[in-house]
């Protein structure tokens, strides 16, 4: 077979992304109705802040903008999430980053598998938020033995996408038809299943030592919890959620509102719960779970390690001063904490690029390709206005969001607290790969396109970047 009838990655990918969401929105209505309230508050921001609309569009952001979502799901075994780490390669998605959502009280660590090139980013930027169950957390021996023998019996890929997955290792990539069935038969693995592998009994002693640790072992696969849209708005769409027939969730995760949004931004709506058929004596036995919701976010500059050092110091200050984990009944008091320790926090492009605190990408502009021989430092250039930047949009992850989200999940569960130390080593043994650094990742993008815009200027790159 030769190189060119493989559909590239970035492609499949996409298309995985777009059927995903068809499926999502066909099994989780209200996740419908949420991306329609997104378009609309995106479409009437885009319209009000033209500037906004401008800055998109350079960083090849307002083409991917309706096409962008997250989902997130949980596996319960080494073997699954290191055949998902191979599912993921085949659409171009790599595991970056490391959380551990122990210290908030879940018993998971996770990674995201993402697109890593800019302009596989811009094809297509859908991201899978992966958790792996850790089940030496269950203090219960027994019922760990039991989660251990459940989960060791399931099978949660197709023969048909194990085929396909070695095809692609073997051929180096797959033809039109390939990928399509690779897609169809992908899919099956998020997909959702409303009768349990388990009784009710034995899912209501897995969902008393956790919620999260009865929704993967109980179920026949690591069905998607959630998608996540991308909005221009969140204060917006949160606002807007009740009159739609949506309860979002109290607080808002991550940063304050800013002039110059940075990081991310979530919120969710609670999860549905929903009516499960578990293995009764005779038959069927009714019961329930809740795991699925919906979810938005509204995503800024990436931040330098000096950036998301001074990030965790001001969200730890507002954490301590609150003297607990947000709620209904603190959210006011809450988001006035928040916002004043974040007046710490540079709110504008040229503060946050000049302190190194944020990740920026430069090129030449029109002015300076047709300018002759320019001298300067980079300073010197922007100030002239041959050369320009756009803040590098934050691709991934905060853990302690991660974690407010995941609670949003388990009802009035009380806050779980685990002894237990993060185990990274196991986690990437499980994973049979290392995770990438994305802060190496946002590094190299702004270095070479500073290298790039330099020279296209005829500015040789030894001057030091920002
Ligand atoms: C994942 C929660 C984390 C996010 O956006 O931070 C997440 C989960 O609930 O499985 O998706
Ligand atoms: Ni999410």
């Amino acid at each position: 077979m030769s190189m060119s009838n493989f559909v590239s990655p970035d492609r499949i990918r996409a298309d995985f992304s777009r059927a995903m969401s068809a499926m999502y929105q066909s099994e989780v209505p209200l996740y419908g109705d949420l991306i329609q309230l997104v378009s609309d508050v995106n479409a009437s921001t885009l319209e009000a802040q033209p500037q906004l609309a401008e800055a998109l569009g350079f960083t090849g952001e307002l083409d991917r903008l309706s096409l962008e979502r997250h989902g997130a799901i949980r596996v319960g075994t080494a073997y699954e999430l290191a055949i998902l780490a191979r599912l993921f390669a085949v659409m171009g998605m790599q595991p970056v980053g490391y959380y551990d959502l122990t210290p908030a009280g879940v018993p998971v660590h996770s990674t995201a598998f993402r697109a890593v090139d800019e302009e596989a980013l811009r094809v297509s930027p859908f991201r899978v938020f992966t958790s792996l169950l850790r089940l030496e957390l269950i203090e219960d021996l027994e019922l760990r033995k039991f989660a251990h023998a459940t989960l060791a019996v399931r099978q949660i890929f197709t023969l048909g996408v194990l085929d396909l997955i070695a095809q692609f290792e073997r051929d180096g990539g797959l033809d039109e038809q390939a990928a399509q069935e690779f897609v169809a038969q992908a899919l099956e693995t998020f997909r959702w299943h409303g009768a349990a592998t388990v009784s009710l009994a034995d899912y209501k002693r897995l969902d008393g030592a956790h919620r999260l640790i009865a929704d993967v072992v109980a179920f026949k696969g690591p069905h998607i919890n959630h998608l996540t849209p991308r909005t221009l708005d969140i204060d917006k769409v949160q606002a807007d959620m009740p009159a739609r027939g949506i309860t979002p969730k109290a607080i808002i995760e991550g940063p304050p509102r800013r002039r110059c949004p940075i990081l991310l931004r979530q919120t969710s709506f609670k999860a549905l719960d929903e009516s499960i058929d578990y293995i009764g004596e005779q038959g069927v036995e009714q019961g329930s779970h809740s795991a699925r919701f919906g979810e938005i976010e509204q995503r800024g500059v990436a931040l330098t390690p000096k950036g998301r050092a001074l990030y965790d110091q001001l969200l730890g200050e507002a954490r301590k001063a609150l003297g607990g984990f947000p709620s209904e009944a603190n959210a006011r008091r809450y988001e006035g904490l928040l916002a004043s320790a974040f007046e710490a926090f540079p709110d504008d492009y040229p503060s946050l690029r000049k302190e190194q605190l944020a990740f920026f990408r430069y090129r030449a502009t029109a002015a300076g390709l047709a300018a002759s021989s320019l001298l300067g430092d980079i300073e010197g250039l922007i100030g002239a206005g041959y050369l320009a930047c756009e803040p590098l949009v934050y691709e991934d992850f905060l853990p302690v969001s991660a974690a407010g989200i995941f609670q949003s999940n388990l009802g009035d569960n009380a806050q779980v607290h685990y002894a237990g130390q993060s185990n990274r080593d196991v986690f990437i043994e499980a994973l049979g790969r290392q995770t990438l650094d994305e802060l190496e990742l946002y590094a190299r993008i702004q270095a070479s396109s500073l290298e790039r815009a330099l020279s296209a200027l005829g500015v040789s790159s030894g001057t030091d970047a920002a």
